[in-house]
């Protein structure tokens, strides 16, 4: 906002759909944006086609002249593909003359242990800064959530910018504010953005958002599934049975988008829907991928997430499942429920839900620990209350039981989840029960109710895994009996060698 102060506001790198757009965003508030893309053609027309932005663009042919058009400290942000390109970028601005209090903000889709080496890598030479950015295109041009981690000095400078282009919440409500249009922002409310922690901590958070996305998407594909099979309505009707769960606690994007992409007919036969028309084959970039393999590898069971993962591989599968499909046998054909089901479907999904978040939340308690971090949840469901594409009303709710208790161990513990569960849970098991026989697949659903059992499981079998470990292995055990941290082990008997009967 400083048409006063001679030099750029702020640099942008990468033009492609997620940079032109937060750069439109950033100039909507009036601030001075300098912009660059490796390909310049794509920069001049960027410039050209928007030469009424509030904030003033400035085209930048070479990285020298971007570094020449910003006031110091410079802030940069980079939106470029993720990976191997970040370096380059970052590498080039070195050597154009990028100094040590400059700071550069990485916001592409990178893997947080990139962050945290790049930090170091670039600690003497410059300040790198790493900030997960979600809502996709439409996010970008009038509000994302906007999840920064890095040194806390570097946020002071991108504060500013973030806060303002953020998505806005409502005070009163937690709900976003909708409106923004171009050269038109939404000014006022809570912005969806938020300094997390340090180094890795906002690209973390933003991979969890993602890997919780997948399980909301996939849950309420196994949602449609079942409904469609059980109920034999059309795509048509049952977008207006997803249009009236979105007035229900069930209210947010996805669900709304949902509706949406129901009721579209197909272009090329408008007879139909367009939703029959599309291959079952799930695409994905990766993110999922990455936070199931981080809970894998700090031991903690978010299952659905890694559900949703395991269920875009079998998706990919098609060639397979259709063979598969005339040689394996079914149960009985299914019979339709009717429209008696309806409701059982949205519990055990709102349930499920619940779980998946639960889980969601879990593994960032765990990365706290093993990465020294000290995020706050309610503040990380706060800034997921708009923006991103896992906003919704329940997120409200998350945000309060954080608020009651910012220790809480588990989201299932908080007693408004609680009640939610108890209210949902006979109806859950049902669907659960009611898919199983008549075999149609819902991981999701299914992973996330053993998730809820087996964490309200005083006693797992796990004892029987620790025998058998102390059975072939000599792993030991602990036992009921004695402290935690004893170890026993026996010696086994020779399974080959018959024992008598005791
Ligand atoms: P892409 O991920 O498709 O990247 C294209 C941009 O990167 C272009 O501007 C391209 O320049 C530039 N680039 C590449 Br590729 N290699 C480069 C290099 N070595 N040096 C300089 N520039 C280079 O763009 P996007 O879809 O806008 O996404 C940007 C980031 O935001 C990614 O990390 C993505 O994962 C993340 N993200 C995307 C979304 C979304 O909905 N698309 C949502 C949230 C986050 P060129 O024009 O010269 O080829």
């Amino acid at each position: 906002m400083s048409d006063n102060i001679p030099g750029a506001d702020v640099g942008l790198i990468g033009l492609a759909v997620m940079g032109r757009n937060l750069a439109l965003n950033i100039a909507d508030h009036g601030f001075k944006i300098a912009v660059f893309n490796r390909t310049t053609s794509v920069m001049r027309e960027f410039v050209v086609e928007n030469p009424d932005t509030p904030g003033q663009l400035i085209g930048c042919a070479t990285l020298n002249e971007l570094i020449g058009a910003l006031r110091k400290p410079r802030v940069i942000i980079i939106l470029v593909k993720a990976g191997a390109a970040v370096e380059t970028v970052v590498d080039q601005l070195l050597a154009a003359g990028l100094e040590r209090d400059d700071i550069v903000v990485d916001a592409g889709n990178s893997n947080w242990n990139d962050t945290i080496r790049r930090e170091k890598q670039y600690a003497d030479r410059l300040k790198f800064f790493g900030s997960g950015v979600s809502g996709g295109e439409l996010g970008a041009r009038f509000g994302p959530s906007l999840m920064p981690g890095g040194d806390p000095e570097s946020w002071k400078h991108l504060a500013p910018i973030w806060e303002a282009v953020a998505a806005k919440v409502d005070p009163a409500t937690g709900r976003p504010i909708p409106g923004a249009a171009p050269g038109k922002p939404v000014r006022g409310g809570i912005p969806c953005t938020a300094y997390l922690g340090p180094n890795g901590a906002g690209h973390y958070v933003k991979m969890v958002h993602n890997g919780i996305e997948y399980v909301d998407m996939q849950l309420i594909s196994e949602a449609y599934d079942l409904l469609r099979r059980l109920t034999g309505l059309s795509p048509g009707e049952l977008a207006a049975i997803f249009l009236q769960w979105n007035r229900t606690e069930l209210d947010s994007y996805l669900i709304e988008i949902t509706a949406a992409v129901l009721a579209q007919r197909d272009p090329a036969r408008p007879r139909k829907f367009l939703v029959d028309g599309i291959l079952d084959v799930a695409g994905q970039k990766g993110t999922g991928q990455w936070t199931a393999a981080s809970a894998l590898s700090m031991g903690i069971p978010a299952n659905s997430i890694a559900e949703a993962v395991f269920a875009r591989g079998m998706s990919a599968l098609k060639e397979e499942r259709v063979s598969a499909a005339r040689k394996l046998k079914a149960p009985p054909a299914a019979k339709k429920t009717g429209r008696t089901g309806i409701e059982a479907i949205r519990h055990a999904l709102y349930c499920s839900k619940i779980c998946a978040y639960a889980q969601g939340f879990q593994l960032m308690r765990q990365a706290c620990r093993q990465y020294n971090w000290n995020l706050d949840f309610g503040t990380i469901a706060g800034i997921w209350r708009g923006g991103c594409i896992i906003r919704a009303r329940f997120l409200q709710k998350i945000t309060e039981a954080y608020q009651r208790d910012a220790n809480l161990v588990n989201l299932l513990l908080d007693p408004y989840f609680r009640k939610q569960i108890r209210a949902g849970q006979e109806s859950w098991r049902r669907v659960v029960m009611l898919a199983a026989q008549q075999g149609i697949a819902v991981p999701a659903f299914m992973s996330a109710l053993a998730y809820y059992d087996a964490y309200r499981s005083a006693v797992l079998p796990a004892n029987l895994i620790q025998a058998q470990r102390d059975y072939f292995g000599a792993h030991t055990y602990e036992r009921t009996d004695a402290p935690r941290g004893k170890f026993f082990h026996i010696d086994w008997p020779d399974p080959n060698r018959p024992q008598r009967e005791v």
